[in-house]
């Protein structure tokens, strides 16, 4: 990481593909580190910074006369976006309900892990033609249909669909969409998303309810990790180098969001699963 004093940016150095992101509004769920009206997202990737070979990711926050501050750098794999507060609570309730509704035809189920038969400690359901599961039989794979009741999973709700459409820069539509549930004690060890065939698409998520800290580390099991706090809202992008980066959630904070009714932590994760024709 990488301890040089920053310039100021101005605002015309902000790439163009940027500028169409959608304005944030706030960066990083931390105290006092709210954007103002008109504040952006940007990410400066000045040098490789050696751990992972990852680039150096900062998040800066720019005031409306062009001086910017820096929020939060971190060594961070390329392809890896971080959209805080990327939906307002009206939207994250939109999609609860759309999860709840959901789960009254595909209701959320244990996974097990392969050969051992141990359980996962979320439980899960999917939107979408195919659904991430596994079992101690058959291990990590994509189904059609719900294992306990057969039945096709539910459509996403559109905002999924448009979420997909917007951040992911995939040609094709997403095909899964695994909704996990964690409650308080809930955990998901380092792993990499590896049971798709597009593997080339990025992997969408989507954070409601509770806050959580995310792991993100290298390719390599064993390589360094760092880890920020998800809030609901936020959305995550792994793509490029980063959708072969190990990840996982190694902490729930109970009680920090009253988003879901039972409270706990919905994490929605798309993924296009086979090679678009
Ligand atoms: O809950 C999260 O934020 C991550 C979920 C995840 O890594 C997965 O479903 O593969």
């Amino acid at each position: 990481m990488s301890n040089r004093p920053e310039a100021p940016v101005r605002r015309t150095q902000i790439p163009q593909w940027l500028q169409a992101q959608p304005p944030v509004s706030s960066l990083i769920h931390l105290p006092d580190t709210r954007l103002a009206a008109g504040d952006r997202e940007t990410r400066h990737n000045p040098q490789g910074c050696g751990a992972n070979q990852f680039r150096c990711l900062q998040y800066v926050s720019l005031a409306a006369d062009g001086t910017s501050s820096i929020l939060l750098r971190m060594s961070l794999p390329d392809g890896f976006r971080y959209l805080p507060g990327y939906y307002d609570r009206t939207q994250q309730a939109a999609l609860v309900e759309a999860v709840l509704d959901a789960a009254n035809t595909a209701p959320f189920f244990r996974p097990r892990m392969p050969r051992t038969g141990q359980p996962l400690s979320v439980t899960m359901t999917n939107f979408g033609p195919l659904g991430w599961m596994t079992d101690k039989d058959k291990g990590y794979r994509y189904e059609a249909v719900h294992p306990q009741t057969g039945a096709s999973w539910p459509a996403p709700p559109d905002l999924l669909i448009r979420l997909w459409d917007d951040v992911s820069g995939y040609g094709a539509p997403f095909e899964a969409c695994l909704v996990n549930y964690y409650t308080e004690t809930s955990r998901m060890g380092l792993h990499i998303d590896w049971d798709e065939e597009a593997t080339d698409a990025a992997v969408v998520s989507v954070s409601l309810g509770d806050k959580a800290r995310f792991r993100l580390g290298g390719p390599s099991r064993k390589g360094k990790t760092h880890s920020l706090i998800l809030s609901s809202g936020d959305v995550v992008v792994l793509g490029g180098a980063a959708r072969r980066c190990y990840h996982g959630v190694d902490r729930i904070y109970p009680g920090t969001s009253t988003l879901v009714p039972q409270g706990g932590r919905l994490n929605l994760t798309m993924r296009r699963v086979t090679i678009p024709a």
